[in-house]
């Protein structure tokens, strides 16, 4: 198995949970190793697998490492919207001539593809809606970031239907849990108090986001690649709806704060208002089930894994706040 961005956050709990789940895998991972990869998120693994450091938009090296495997899951991305927006171009090359880069690869030699994509293709919903997306949601990407992802998938389906590679995709909702970049809302917020910062909420923090623990993103994947049939996508959420200030508060709470003990900052130019999965077709024709089904278990659980590995994070968190506080974040 080819595991693109394993260095990452979903990619790295991704091998953690092959590793101990499905061990007759043989796992190599594929990893440029940017400011969001670190290969210390692989360290507890690393004697059960092989590391490239590398981009997914090297043709040779691509081409030659596919050639020698029978499944590529592709994670490898540049994802952080608010760098999009700072700097689309490496979304570009990572997120589109990288997924196309993977797809000729599998296509010359016949590997079956699993593309990992965002519920965020599908743009935003009222606050107010009771609709949630689904397969047939039409397209209507928001941002750099959620365009390239939304060019991706679309590449995919291209290549199923003209070139007849064997392929899937997933669309899954906003994953927290260990290992996640400190730029990203929750990891942001937990670091910042632990830090002794004050919270940083975008606006008046009324933005939904559908909240999904990372292994069960993890073992809805592994369900796709055992039983999915090709060409098909799945969307995949766990019903965690609630808003950016509900989280808020709840870090607050679990870390014995206040509940006003943080700062409203300037919110996000073109920012989505809410996402919400409906997983039917995972759940009745894979018969997948999360297992973090209480949001506050498995919040105060990633608490704790921030305060035992400070040494993970730490490097990053004075570099980020300060390219967040140049802009008034
Ligand atoms: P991340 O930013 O934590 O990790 C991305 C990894 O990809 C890093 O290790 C980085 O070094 C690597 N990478 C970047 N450019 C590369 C390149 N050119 N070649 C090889 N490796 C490269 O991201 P994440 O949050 O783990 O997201 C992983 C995937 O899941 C992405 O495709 C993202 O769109 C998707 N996704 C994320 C979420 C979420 O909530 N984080 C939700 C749905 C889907
Ligand atoms: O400091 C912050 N304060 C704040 O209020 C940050 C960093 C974010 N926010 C808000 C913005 C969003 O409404 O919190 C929400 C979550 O923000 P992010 O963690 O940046 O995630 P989001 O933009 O929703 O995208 C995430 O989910 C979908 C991932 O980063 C994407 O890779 C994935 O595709």
């Amino acid at each position: 198995m080819l595991v693109t961005g394993g260095a990452g956050f979903i990619g790295a709990n991704f091998v953690h949970y092959t590793v101990r789940k499905h061990p007759e895998h043989q796992i190599t991972v594929l990893d440029a190793l940017t400011y969001a990869g670190n290969e210390a998120s692989l360290a507890p693994v690393r004697d059960r697998i092989e590391f490239v450091h590398g981009s997914v938009a090297d043709a040779a090296l691509v081409d030659r490492l596919v050639s020698g495997c029978d499944v590529v899951v592709h994670f490898a991305a540049e994802s952080h919207n608010d760098n999009s927006l700072r700097d689309p171009s490496p979304f570009l090359t990572t997120n589109i001539v990288g997924t196309f880069t993977l797809l000729e690869a599998v296509r010359a030699h016949g590997v079956r593809y699993h593309h990992i994509s965002t519920d965020e293709v599908y743009g935003d919903l009222e606050l107010d809606d009771p609709a949630k997306f689904t397969p047939e949601t039409p397209y209507n990407p928001s941002s750099p970031y959620s365009s390239t992802k939304a060019g991706s998938d679309l590449l995919v389906r291209a290549w199923v239907r003209s070139f007849g590679i064997h392929a899937t995709i997933s669309n899954c909702s906003n994953n927290y849990g260990p290992y996640q970049h400190v730029e990203k809302f929750i990891p942001r917020q937990i670091t910042n108090v632990l830090s002794g910062l004050r919270p940083k909420l975008y606006g008046q923090g009324e933005n939904v986001r559908d909240w999904i623990h990372v292994d069960d993103h993890n073992s809805a994947v592994h369900a796709i690649l055992d039983r999915g049939r090709s060409g098909e996508t799945y969307l995949i959420g766990a019903d965690g709806e609630k808003n950016n200030r509900e989280v808020l508060e709840l870090i607050l709470q679990l870390t014995g704060r206040p509940a006003d003990a943080f700062d409203h900052v300037t919110d996000r130019v073109g920012h989505d208002l809410r996402y919400a999965i409906d997983a039917t077709k995972l759940r009745e024709e894979l018969g997948w089930t999360p297992r973090y089904t209480r949001f506050r278990d498995g919040l105060a659980a990633t608490i704790d894994w921030y305060r035992e590995n400070e040494g993970w994070w730490r490097p990053q968190k004075e570099q980020v706040e300060a390219a967040y506080a140049a802009r008034g974040q």
